[in-house]
Formats: C-alpha cells, sequence, structure tokens
C-alpha cells in the first residue's frame, strides 16, 4: 500500500477550494439555506461534486446499491479499511456544516497526508451516506440504515414524499434502481472502523474552549406523526358548539409536549405540520403534526413519548376528533465503541503538544448521525468541531475558519494514527 502523493496539496487551501465550489449547489437564495434533498436535481448536483473530487484525487469512485458514494484509496477488498465521511443533504434551509463539513474535512485530510509523504498500510475509503436527514420521505438516515440491514427493501418502497412520490419512483427518475436496494454486509465487512466528522449541534467545544471533540454517544431519539382528523366546515357560520376542530386538540398537544419535556429533562419538538385544506376561512378536516422526540436514555424518552400521546388522545376526545399516532423514524441508544474513542483521544492528545495533560473532551450528542447507524456493524467513532453559537438546521450554522482547519488537522492525525505506517 502506498498511496502516495508527494505533490501533496495544503489541507487547509485545498478545503477552502472545496467548501467555495459547495457552497452554491442546492442554496435557497431567499433564505440562504440549503435544499438538498434525496433524489432531487441538488442531490444530484452534490453527489457529482463528491465524484469529481474523488477522481480528481485519483480516487476510485462507486455508488453502492442504496445510492451511497464512496471513493477508494487503495484496494478494500483488503478489508480492515478505514473509512470518513458523512453526508451532503439537507434538512429544510439546513445550515451548510451540517453533513459537508465531515465530507469536505476528509477529502482534505487526505491532501493534508499525502503532503506530509504518509505511507498508507490500509485502504482509505471517504463515504457519503445517502439521505441521512430525511428531510423528504421522513426517515433518518436512509442510506446507512439499507447498508447496515436496519431498513428492508419493502419499508423502504413504503416511503412516500409530501407530493405522494414513493421513494422508489424519486430514485427511478434520478437514475437508480430501487429493486436493488437492500443490505450490504460484504461491504461493511471492509471496514475496520468508520470515523465521522461533524460540525457540533451545541454549545460544549465553547464551552470548553476546544476546536475539537470526541463522541461518546447518541441520544435515542425518534420521530412520530400524529394525524388529527376533524371536520371540515366554514369558519363564519360553524357555532364553535357544533365543530370538530382538529387544530386545538394538535395545539394544546405542542403545548404538552413541551411540558413533559422539560418535566422530563429531556427534548421534544413539534416543528413540522400540515393542515387539510389549510384555507383560512375553514375549519381544519386535518391537521398533521410530527413530533420530534429525544431524551439522554431509553426510559425517560418511553415516558415522554407514552405521556404526550396519553395527553393527545384526551385532547382530541374532549375536541370529538380522531387520532392516529405512527412512529416514522426510530434510532435507540447508541455508545460509540469505547476502544475505538479512547484511541482517538490519545492521538489527539498526543498531537496536542502544547496542551499535553489536558485531554480532548469526550461529549454525547442529542443529534443522530450514520455513525450511530453504523456502529451497530462496525468499531464508529465521531469527531465534533467547534460551532460558537450551537446553532444547526439553520442557515445560521456556523463553524469559524480555525476550527476548520482545526478539525481538518484533528482528522488528518486520526487517519494516520489508524491507517498510516
Ligand atoms: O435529526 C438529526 O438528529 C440529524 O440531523 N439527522
Ligand atoms: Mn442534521
Ligand atoms: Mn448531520
Amino acid at each position: 500500500m502506498t498511496g502516495r502523493n508527494d505533490e501533496g496539496r495544503d489541507g487547509e487551501a485545498s478545503f477552502r477550494e472545496m467548501w467555495r465550489d459547495l457552497a452554491p449547489l442546492g442554496r435557497h437564495p431567499a433564505s440562504g439555506g440549503y435544499r438538498r434533498y434525496a433524489w432531487t436535481g441538488a442531490d444530484a448536483d452534490c453527489r457529482a461534486w463528491f465524484r469529481e473530487q474523488a477522481e480528481a484525487r485519483g480516487l476510485v469512485h462507486e455508488t453502492d446499491r442504496n445510492g451511497n458514494q464512496w471513493a477508494w484509496l487503495g484496494d478494500p477488498g483488503e478489508g480492515d479499511a478505514v473509512v470518513t465521511g458523512s453526508h451532503l443533504d439537507s434538512v429544510p434551509d439546513g445550515g451548510a456544516f451540517d453533513g459537508p463539513l465531515g465530507i469536505v474535512s476528509a477529502f482534505a485530510a487526505l491532501d493534508e497526508l499525502r503532503r506530509r509523504g504518509a505511507e498508507f498500510t490500509k485502504p482509505l475509503g471517504i463515504v457519503n451516506f445517502g439521505d441521512e436527514e430525511g428531510a423528504r420521505f421522513g426517515l433518518a438516515c436512509v442510506g446507512s440504515r439499507l447498508t447496515a440491514g436496519r431498513l428492508t427493501r419493502e419499508e423502504a418502497h413504503r416511503l412516500v414524499d409530501a407530493g405522494g412520490t414513493t421513494l422508489p419512483r424519486a430514485m427511478e427518475a434520478a437514475g437508480y434502481d430501487p429493486d436493488a436496494i437492500g443490505p450490504d454486509p460484504e461491504r461493511l465487512a471492509r471496514i475496520g472502523a468508520f470515523v465521522e466528522l461533524h460540525v457540533e449541534q451545541g454549545r460544549s467545544l465553547d464551552r470548553t474552549g476546544d476546536p475539537v471533540g470526541i463522541a461518546s454517544a447518541i441520544w435515542p431519539h425518534g420521530r412520530w406523526r400524529y394525524d388529527f382528523r376533524g371536520e371540515a366546515n366554514h369558519a363564519g357560520t360553524t357555532l364553535l358548539a357544533d365543530r370538530r376542530d382538529p387544530m386545538l386538540p394538535y395545539a394544546e398537544t405542542v403545548l404538552a409536549a413541551r411540558r413533559e419535556a422539560g418535566l422530563a429533562g429531556a427534548l421534544a419538538t413539534f416543528g413540522k405540520v400540515a393542515v387539510e385544506p389549510n384555507g383560512v376561512n375553514a375549519v381544519p378536516s386535518l391537521v398533521r403534526g410530527w413530533l420530534d422526540s429525544r431524551a439522554a436514555d431509553a426510559g425517560t424518552l418511553d415516558a415522554v413519548t407514552a405521556a404526550v400521546e396519553r395527553a393527545a388522545r384526551e385532547y382530541a376526545g374532549r375536541a370529538g376528533v380522531a387520532l392516529d399516532v405512527v412512529r416514522e423514524s426510530f434510532t435507540p441508544v447508541v455508545e460509540f465503541q469505547h476502544a475505538l474513542r479512547d484511541e482517538l483521544a490519545r492521538i489527539l492528545g498526543a498531537a496536542r503538544a502544547e496542551d499535553r495533560g489536558r485531554p480532548v473532551p469526550v461529549l454525547a450528542t442529542g443529534a443522530g448521525h450514520d455513525a450511530g447507524i453504523l456502529s451497530a456493524s462496525v468499531p464508529t467513532a465521531m469527531l465534533f468541531v467547534r460551532n460558537p453559537t450551537g446553532v444547526s438546521h439553520s442557515p445560521a450554522e456556523h463553524a469559524t475558519e480555525q476550527d476548520r482547519a482545526a478539525g481538518v488537522a484533528a482528522l488528518a492525525d486520526v487517519l494516520e494514527g489508524l491507517a498510516c505506517r
């Protein structure tokens, strides 16, 4: 294994160049946020960008049966590959860093390792997992779940977007075969370690004053769809006593979710709602709200989501409204593999000569990641890069140039420690 490339480029310079080229793809001019949804034109543009970066570095590019992109240095068939990467899709009006920071940093870290003259003794992979946010079809981490065998082809084929387009039709329209999707154990067997770098979606590193941290765990979290069905009617002629208005129990449930989460030290958010027929002068027939809830442990999460559903059923009953609750996405708690976590801490601790003795912060997160999905199949770890405001899933999401560079250097150190002589 050589993979040497003596004309290696400076990781910081190549980062800035890639960041600049990626920035306009899928960016909404009015909001400044990103709308890079699975199997859309913006997704295709990002995929083309990924392939271009891979081939410009002499990496072998492939797209797997589930639409995940892989860029290989060396022969993955040798096994024990070290893989890094993240996702390029976004939430509606998401920020520039959630996902892309991990992928741009991966290519920049390779450039940095080549500049250092590092000699790879294992295959290196850079991956773009498809549809991590689930913004279009409602399920998070579709690409990594399929590959890890945590989502069946049948379940995936049942996914449908707000416009009624199913996942298979969307994949076909993008030129992919939806009947090919499914578990890929051979691919996972090639991976010795997966390390995902991600912008921190919180302010722990800002508080400790560190540019980079290591993940310990991901909270259990899920998404539940609440369908409140009432009776459409005229807003100007229907007496209040004669209404079966689904908006009322929906509104009460939003407040109940906030109350129950607050009491339990958990998180609960109704951030997405759809109303039919959505007329200013019409009592709605249907109010569909999505609950995102997360907690440090499964028991607390179960208790909160059960309490919210109980309250919703009581409110719906009082309003003469029917209620269906469907769990659309769920990820159990993830405890990252201790040996790999500690190896990253050792490598980064040793690299921080000036701070020797001050450990690299290890922190849990409430945000889901592909690394969390893969952690049941391969040793996985995560690096976080400081986000000074903690804001994420917003155009305001940010990481400073200095911290981006620190992330690239840390990832390069980790990859060198895991995959090079
Ligand atoms: O929702 C999440 O935690 C992640 O951004 N998919
Ligand atoms: Mn996200
Ligand atoms: Mn993400």
